[in-house]
């Protein structure tokens, strides 16, 4: 199956693949669903929301500085690796990821659509400022402060800029997405449960216009059923082989 699936990567017109916690979970990151998962200890809409936010923003920043602490000590892994060698071969075209810790960019890709957002950015719950706290250095102020931080601009308070849930993704980073998915002849999904909502739709978009689903995962998921090939195995340890 791993020749199969490296063959047709060999062979595609037009590879991108779509990403999910999976991809970091060797990375010590923790996956939202799984056994080791972060929702296991909270709830979706306790933490990721508006609402949550609104009500307790002290506690929306506990959860998201001590995702951005645990993603502050991950390395990419030869996963992530593996898809920016890919990119470099000029067989991967781009990478759509749900996840927002940023490991894809340190790995090497190039072509990155972070559906979800990015960890590391965070921007003004009121007005339109936003700040990248890694290209300024100023994560670990950020995450060791314990004070609700203010909008330097307009002085309300300021947030992670990640898509909580029954937030609308950002329509331009989503219709790319779409377009990148239309034009595919092959998705690689790797480390995605396949629950979350429009951005699953990404492998259905492919299989749509006669294109080919591999997907690498521990266990199966609700893309499983549109797999043309399923790897079962950590995504590390299978993107590698199929690198050879
Ligand atoms: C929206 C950012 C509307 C924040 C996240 C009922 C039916 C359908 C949809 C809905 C519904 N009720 C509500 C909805 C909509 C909702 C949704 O889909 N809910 C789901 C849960 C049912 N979607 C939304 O709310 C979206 N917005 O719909 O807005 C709208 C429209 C217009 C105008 C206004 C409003 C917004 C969704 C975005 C939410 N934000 N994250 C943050 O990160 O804190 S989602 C969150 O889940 C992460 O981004 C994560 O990436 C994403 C998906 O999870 P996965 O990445 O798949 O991770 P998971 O843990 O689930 O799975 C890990 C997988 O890896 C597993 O399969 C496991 O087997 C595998 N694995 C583990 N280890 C390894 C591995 N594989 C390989 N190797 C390993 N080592
Ligand atoms: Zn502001």
């Amino acid at each position: 199956m791993i020749e199969e699936a490296a063959k047709l990567l060999a062979r595609s017109r037009f590879a991108i693949a779509f990403t999910g916690a999976g991809i970091s979970a060797e990375s010590g990151v923790p996956t939202f669903r799984g056994k080791d998962g972060l929702w296991r200890h909270y709830k979706p809409e306790e933490l990721a929301t508006q609402e949550a936010f609104e009500r307790n923003p002290a506690l929306v920043w506990d959860f998201y500085r001590w995702r951005t602490r645990k993603i502050l000590g991950a390395k990419p892994n030869p996963a992530h690796y593996a898809l920016a060698e890919l990119e470099r071969l000029g067989i991967l075209k781009a990478v759509i990821t749900q996840n927002v810790d940023d490991l894809h960019r340190e790995a090497g890709s190039g072509n990155v659509v972070e559906l979800h957002g990015n960890i590391f950015r965070v921007r003004c719950a009121s007005c339109s400022y936003r700040e990248n706290l890694k290209e300024n250095g100023r994560v670990r102020e950020f995450v060791n402060s314990k004070d609700l931080p203010r909008c330097p601009q307009c002085g309300s308070l300021l947030r992670p800029d990640v898509v909580w849930f029954g937030e609308a993704l950002p329509r331009a980073t989503l219709e790319r997405a779409f377009k990148l998915a239309e034009k595919s002849d092959v998705v690689l999904v790797i480390g995605t449960s396949g629950l979350v909502y429009p951005a699953a739709y990404i492998p259905y978009i492919v299989k749509e216009h006669g294109g080919k689903v591999i997907e690498v995962n521990v266990g199966s998921s609700g893309i499983t059923p549109i797999a043309d090939i399923f790897l079962r195995g950590k995504a590390g340890e299978v993107m590698a082989k199929i690198l050879d």
